[in-house]
């Protein structure tokens, strides 16, 4: 059911050597957000130009819920909080805890550096004034993800934090109780029973109750991750989060039980969802396909994981050594990559792309996503070879703060004035002399 991939000997070291068509070779899924544009542009002008009118249609075509007011009413998060599983609360209590400490730490203080005497450069750190919080429902009911976004903008200092998630029929038109008590727990109040592609433009232009934000953050499905690249410009956002990912790369000293494990975990998320082992021991490559075979059959969510490990975006890679293995998850940049081999520390060090590491045998991915304190908000798509996880730092803007005095600006006049007229553009030069009477000083 699950493929593989044999980069081994010499036809293997010819793709390995090249990182073009190692790209080509490693499976990923088909997720073509810019397909969803012409479906979500008529929603987002829709809820431009009508507001809460059009939002409360489209959530009717869509969610099949008629709602009567955009905003959950505070009663109602009260209420999801106090009829909410002491367990539950428990975990998430730890969940949230673990997740601030290490948040807080990730705080940036200003920094001013002395250039010349006289003349500073400051890079001052300030929170986004407001934010927009997405959390999708339906097959993904994740309240841990509220706790991942909003834990990260609390601790970057954002005051004006509005969740939105989509109404369920089945809890009388309102976000999942958890979703509503998870916001509770973090103490969000402001939260909007909109899902998909108009709860994005409902934050990019504001609707009703609704003002508009600065930044939207958070996972959803291809209508949402759309509507981001529409709406990117007019508000920040995060990423175009898209399906999950695992990547194991493990040697024969790792258990095929726990390996197998670890990618039915992720497979479970999403048909398009995608776990990959690179491994250079064949043996540890056959137990995992017997363990996965075995796990797959007595697993709660039997098709979707079956779909998602028999997909194109899953596979079985045979490497001949762990320096080869580390190539190709280099050239794979998964969302989330184990480390299961001999000395994993020293094997994680020289890792370049993953959007988070996970290090030996006791760090599984299920760890991270709720409980490590670590974000579980992560690049997907190879998309970690230049981005990051969701952080305090991705609700902060540095800006940058020049003081100069007039001796220090008149010791470098006459550099900004011959690089003005490199490139042809007089006035800059003109901005300079006008302070020193139009003779640049020497
Ligand atoms: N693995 C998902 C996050 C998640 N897992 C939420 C369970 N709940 C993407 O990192
Ligand atoms: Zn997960």
């Amino acid at each position: 059911m699950i493929s593989r991939i044999d980069l081994r000997g010499a036809a293997g070291r010819a793709v390995l050597d090249s990182p073009a068509a190692l790209r080509d070779v490693m499976p990923r899924a088909e997720f073509d957000v810019e397909a969803a544009l012409e479906k979500v542009r008529p929603i987002c002008d829709d809820v431009r130009h009508r507001g809460v009118e059009a939002l409360i249609e489209i959530t009717e075509r869509f969610d099949g819920v008629r709602l009567t007011d955009i905003r959950v009413p505070t009663e109602a998060i009260d209420r999801a909080l106090a009829e909410l599983d002491p367990k539950v609360r428990a975990a998430l209590e730890e969940t949230i805890r673990r997740a601030r400490i290490v948040h807080r730490d990730q705080r940036r203080t200003d920094v001013t550096t002395q250039v010349a005497p006289g003349g500073t450069v400051t890079e001052r750190w300030l929170p986004v004034e407001r934010v927009g919080l997405y959390v999708p429902g339906g097959l993904a009911v994740y309240p841990s993800s509220v706790v991942m976004n909003v834990v990260p903008a609390q601790e970057a200092g954002v005051t004006s934090l509005a969740v939105s998630s989509p109404p369920q029929s089945e809890f009388g038109g309102l976000p999942h109780p958890t979703i509503l008590a998870a916001c509770a727990l973090l103490g969000v109040d402001e939260v909007y029973a909109v899902g998909g592609a108009q709860a994005i433009a409902m934050f990019a232009y504001g609707a009703g109750s609704c003002d508009p934000v600065n930044l939207v953050t958070g996972p959803g499905n291809i209508y949402v991750a759309s509507a981001k690249r529409l709406l990117k410009g007019r508000i920040g956002i995060d990423s175009e989060a898209g399906p999950t990912e695992i990547a194991v790369l493990a040697d024969a000293t790792a258990d095929p039980v726990h390996v197998a494990s670890d990618l039915i975990s992720q497979a479970e998320h999403d048909t398009l969802a995608a776990s990959v082992l690179v491994t250079d021991s064949p043996e540890l490559a056959d137990a995992v396909e017997a363990e996965l075979k075995a796990q797959v059959a007595a697993t709660k969510h039997v098709e979707r994981v079956t779909t998602a490990l028999g997909g194109r975006q899953s596979g079985l890679v045979l490497v001949d050594s762990v320096d080869d293995g580390l190539k190709v998850v280099d050239a794979y940049a998964a969302e989330h990559l184990e480390i299961q081999t001999a000395d994993a520390s020293a094997v994680a060090a020289r890792v370049r792309n993953a959007g988070a590491i996970f290090v030996g045998p006791w760090a599984p991915v299920s760890l991270g996503d709720y409980c490590a304190g670590s974000n579980h908000v992560l690049p997907t798509g190879g998309c970690a070879c230049h981005s990051s996880g969701l952080s305090v730092q991705s609700f902060l803007r540095g800006i940058h703060v020049i003081d100069y005095s007039e001796s220090a600006l008149a010791e470098v006049a006459h550099h900004v004035v011959t690089l003005a007229e490199a490139e042809d553009l007089p006035g800059h030069g003109a901005a300079i002399k006008a302070r020193f009477g139009w003779a640049v000083p020497e």
